[in-house]
């Protein structure tokens, strides 16, 4: 058995075929334009879609919204071991080293195919990563496998495994090896990196983010009222800019739409004139305009922020619906769920009578006078005031079907989440920060509050088991935006907790009773704990 190959060289032979496997399919997948067609992402997107609800919760709560990247590294070390492992099986049994590959071709290829929207030359990117796998793995198994002829020379004192000298006694030109694993492992990584980051930076292709041209709304959205914003060190401001605007969605990686090819298409139940909107038609559409909504995530905690303000320019969905003869139920209309589907495969189920009660839900192009940047939804996504993300926003949007919440699951409600969900009247303290130590005097407390689609009435703030006094309301934009709100409080030294409760237009307090965020979003108060000394 002097033939057998070292386990650790084959280990790491499995490790470096690995790299390799993943950078060829990178490679491929960026140069036909799929950048989500390579199987990493594919499975991983599979387990984001099949992952039971509590682990998903686990996921957000420990990792927020760096919970992707999470799932990737701990998908890559997972594979990094099962590469080892193979590698390792392969010193023995060469043929063990293609059979893992196989296995493994054989689950990325089942999640390749299963995306939304793939066809089959997605299979190419987890093809060509498995023939780099496998030519990777056998010819560094070949550079680690035993010499024939023992070395000539003998071990010395001073070289007594013959490590430095070219040849192991009996074993492998070991300098040779990690030469050549070595030069194999950063081409791989470099590649693969490179094609990853020319997806991740480049501007797309075709009608894109950066080339699309917005046209001004005749409609615009109404003058800020003067003192929207108070501007104050450590508050909130009343807009969001994009590159600071929350992103929650299921996207391991953001899908890149060419808004010149896209299209939207309406049918479904009651829908008498089926329509196939272009991006043209909605940058055309007569009554394109802008309006300031607040959009909230049902997964944001008391306190947390998956929330903020943008300005929208887009197109009444109320308007194209009736276009395509679409009657509300209230109207005698028969479909009671508008399914809004999109590029990356979300379905997101949304109440037809809401977006036809006069709110401004619209199917917007543009965030904050910018087209959608990708992670927002570009081309087109929908914005409805009043209702959370998961039962309304959809980003990348590609289709809505009229139907019936008996008819029709969307992607998050077989997941334990509710059906339907209005946003909760909210609010939370921005300033001073939990764990703050302050100065005794004068502390402005100030925060935002926010009950969209009803409107912010009051705000009140308590201190320690003091009473709640209300606080300055900034002006409002409208009642589908935030409002910022601000109190004064003459601090004596201590330790203390801030409360901070809302109460809408309809007369709705918040609840000091805690929920968590599942099935329908988060209540209680916020509170702050500050030193004052
Ligand atoms: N296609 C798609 N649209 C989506 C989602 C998604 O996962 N995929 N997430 C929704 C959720 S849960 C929220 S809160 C909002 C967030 O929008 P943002 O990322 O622009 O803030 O998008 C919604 N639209
Ligand atoms: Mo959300």
């Amino acid at each position: 058995m002097s033939e057998t190959t070292r386990r650790g060289p084959a280990a790491v032979a499995g490790l470096v075929a690995a790299t390799a496997a993943l950078a060829a399919a990178e490679v491929v997948a960026v140069a036909m334009s799929r950048p989500a067609s390579t199987p990493l992402l594919a499975v991983g997107d599979a387990v984001v879609d099949l992952a039971p609800p509590p682990l998903k919760q686990f996921a957000v709560d420990t990792f927020g919204t760096a919970d992707k990247p999470a799932l990737l590294i701990g998908a890559a070390v997972l594979l990094a071991a099962a590469a080892a492992l193979i590698g390792a099986a392969a010193a023995r049994r060469t043929s063990a080293g293609p059979a893992g590959v196989a296995a493994f071709t054989a689950v990325g290829l089942a999640a390749v195919l299963t995306r939304p929207g793939s066809g089959t030359p997605d299979a190419l990117p987890t093809l060509a990563g498995a023939a780099a796998c496998v030519g990777v793995l056998l010819w560094l198994l070949r550079a680690a496998r035993p010499r024939g002829t023992p070395s000539a020379v003998p071990p010395t004192a001073t070289d007594p495994g013959g490590a430095s000298g070219p040849t192991d006694p009996g074993g492998f030109d070991r300098r040779r090896f990690v030469l050549l694993a070595g030069a194999a492992a950063a081409v791989s990584a470099g590649a693969g990196a490179g094609a990853r980051a020319l997806a991740a930076s480049g501007p797309g292709s075709g009608l894109t983010p950066a080339n699309a041209v917005l046209p001004t709304p005749r409609d615009r959205a109404a003058p800020l009222p003067e003192g929207v914003d108070l501007e104050l060190d450590g508050l909130t401001p009343f807009f969001t800019p994009n590159a600071d605007f929350y992103r929650i969605d299921t996207a391991l990686s953001v899908p890149r739409v060419d808004a010149s090819a896209w299209s939207l298409r309406i049918h479904g139940l009651g829908v008498a004139r089926e329509r196939v909107l272009t991006y043209t038609d909605l940058l055309d559409h007569p009554e394109l305009r802008e309006r300031d909504i607040t959009l909230a995530c049902v997964s944001n905690p008391v306190g947390g922020s998956y929330v903020g303000n943008a300005r929208w320019t887009g197109v009444p969905l109320a308007t194209l619906l009736a276009e395509a003869g679409v009657r509300s139920p209230a109207d005698g209309g028969p479909a009671d769920q508008l399914v809004s589907r999109s590029d990356d495969g979300m379905t997101i189920g949304t109440p037809v009578a809401d977006v036809m009660d006069g709110r401004e839900a619209l199917l917007a192009v543009g965030m904050n006078g910018h087209p959608l940047p990708h992670e927002h939804g570009f081309p087109v996504r929908m914005v409805v005031p009043g209702l959370y993300g998961y039962v309304s926003a959809c980003k990348w949007i590609t289709e809505i079907e009229l139907t019936t919440f008996d008819a029709f699951d969307a992607y998050w409600v077989p997941r334990g989440w509710s059906a339907r969900g209005p946003v909760k009247t909210q609010s939370r303290v921005d300033t001073p920060r939990d764990g703050a130590d302050l100065a005794p005097g004068r502390i402005t407390v100030a925060g935002v509050a926010w009950a969209q689609n009803t409107g912010v009435d009051r705000v009140e703030v308590r201190v320690g088991d003091g009473p709640w006094t209300r606080a300055r309301l900034a002006e409002e934009d409208t009642a589908d935006t935030w409002r910022q709100w601000v109190l004064d409080w003459d601090a004596e030294p201590g330790e203390y907790t801030l409360a901070v409760r809302a109460t809408d237009r309809e007369g709705r307090t918040q609840t000091a009773d805690r929920t968590p965020v599942a099935p329908d979003g988060a209540t209680g108060h916020h509170t702050v704990t500050v030193t004052v000394s």
